[in-house]
């Protein structure tokens, strides 16, 4: 026996044997993506929400192309369209009841104006306009974000935030597959697991970021797969099928109600048009592999059920395009008209309680107005004379 030994210090007993800290077999995702039209379940689906998922479908799909036109006449600096993407945005709107809140990207626009924002002011980030154009706790959706993944952390902190006061709210996250390469989506979905925050994040495979297809952003099985390295559930869902992705979203929400923490949706779709007006798509992909795509159409996925089931007549068809571009025409004329900015907004919502510097550069601002006010006074003042 050795000194150490004799101590009691020393003790050579073999380690414990290795156990996985939880199972990992129920946080994989399935082996395909979940589908429910054109399958048996589809079935089961209450005609109500087949209805009003429609109505937003061809009312989303009516708003990118609108949204793309202004583009063309000037009136929108910028506009990354979610043609093909608007069963992912629409269900993950449906998904939340009214307490809950929504953390958009820069791609997201139908899902913000599904929530019940309003069309114009959803676009005036991208109309190059100071500020997020719309008061996020209105509908309780955060500012469109552009800086890639940035609104994960956002959502984590809001969600782990309103289970330490006790309000019953869900957050959920919306990212772009290239997202998920960014530090923020790791630190987000780590957080959000240790904390087990009611937080439920939707990535959007739609194949691209920009020209980069999916291929060169990761060798995971699927980006699904991710969840399990985190201790979540990951759900791979067929992103074009509206039921489907409403269902897994609203089941992730409703686990993370009960307190049951976060989940990674995976959808798989795919951006039919270029990545925004200032991107050649024709560089890095084939006519064919999109013609593929449009055929699995949300909007005629979701038609075929809707016929098959008896429930689309030419009167519902006709008022989902009614409405759609009654839509249309008011976002046309109300984005024709210039916007009436007021440069001292400039220092609103920067700080609850603007600093010292940012009062002092305040009143710089408004010295040098006051004083171009006056100057263009005199000037009219002597063309008078
Ligand atoms: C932190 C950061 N890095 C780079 C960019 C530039 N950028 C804008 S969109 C984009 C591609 C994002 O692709 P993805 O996340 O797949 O979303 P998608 O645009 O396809 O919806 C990149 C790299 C950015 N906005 N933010």
């Amino acid at each position: 026996m050795t000194v150490l030994e004799q101590r009691g210090t020393y003790r050579p007993t073999p380690p414990p044997a290795w156990q996985p800290r939880t199972d990992p077999a129920p946080l994989l995702p399935d082996a395909e993506p979940y589908r429910v039209l054109g399958t048996d379940a589809a079935a089961q689906t209450d005609p109500e929400l087949l209805r009003r998922l429609y109505a937003q479908l061809v009312r989303g799909r009516r708003y990118n192309a609108q949204a793309t036109a202004l583009t063309k006449q000037g009136r929108l600096a910028v506009y990354p369209s979610s043609t093909g993407q608007e069963a992912c945005e629409v269900a993950a709107a449906l998904a939340l009841q009214e307490r809950d809140w929504l953390f958009p990207s820069y791609r997201d626009t139908l899902a913000v104006v599904a929530r019940g924002v309003d069309p114009v002011e959803a676009l005036t980030l991208l109309r190059g306009d100071r500020h997020t154009g719309y008061d996020p706790y209105e509908h309780r959706v955060a500012p469109l974000c552009t800086p890639l993944a940035t609104q994960l952390p956002h959502a984590v902190g809001l969600a782990h935030a309103a289970r330490l006061k006790g309000d019953d709210v869900v957050a959920l996250a919306m990212v772009g597959d290239g997202g998920t390469s960014e530090g923020d989506f790791h630190e987000a979905l780590n957080f959000a697991a240790v904390w087990q925050a009611p937080v439920v994040f939707l990535v959007q495979n739609n194949g691209f970021a920009i020209s980069v297809p999916l291929a060169k952003q990761t060798a995971a099985p699927s980006l699904a797969h991710k969840a399990v390295g985190y201790g979540m559930p990951g759900r791979l869902v067929d992103g074009n099928d509206a039921v489907a992705v409403h269902e897994v979203l609203a089941d992730a929400v409703r686990r993370a109600r009960e307190g049951g923490g976060p989940t990674l949706v995976e959808a798989v779709t795919y951006r039919i048009e270029a990545h925004t007006n200032a991107d050649d798509a024709t560089r890095y992909r084939g006519d064919a592999e999109v013609e593929t795509w449009r055929e699995h159409d949300p909007i005629q996925l979701l038609e075929r059920e809707l016929t098959a089931r008896g429930l689309l007549d030419e009167d519902l068809r006709q008022s989902a395009r009614d409405a759609a571009e009654t839509m249309a025409a008011d976002l046309r004329a109300r984005m024709n008209q210039d916007p009436v900015l007021d440069p001292m907004d400039l220092f609103s919502h920067v700080y609850a309680e603007p600093t010292p510097q940012l009062r002092e550069q305040q009143a710089l601002l408004r010295a040098e107005l006051d004083a171009e006010h006056a100057d263009q006074g005199s000037d009219q003042g002597s063309a008078h004379r």
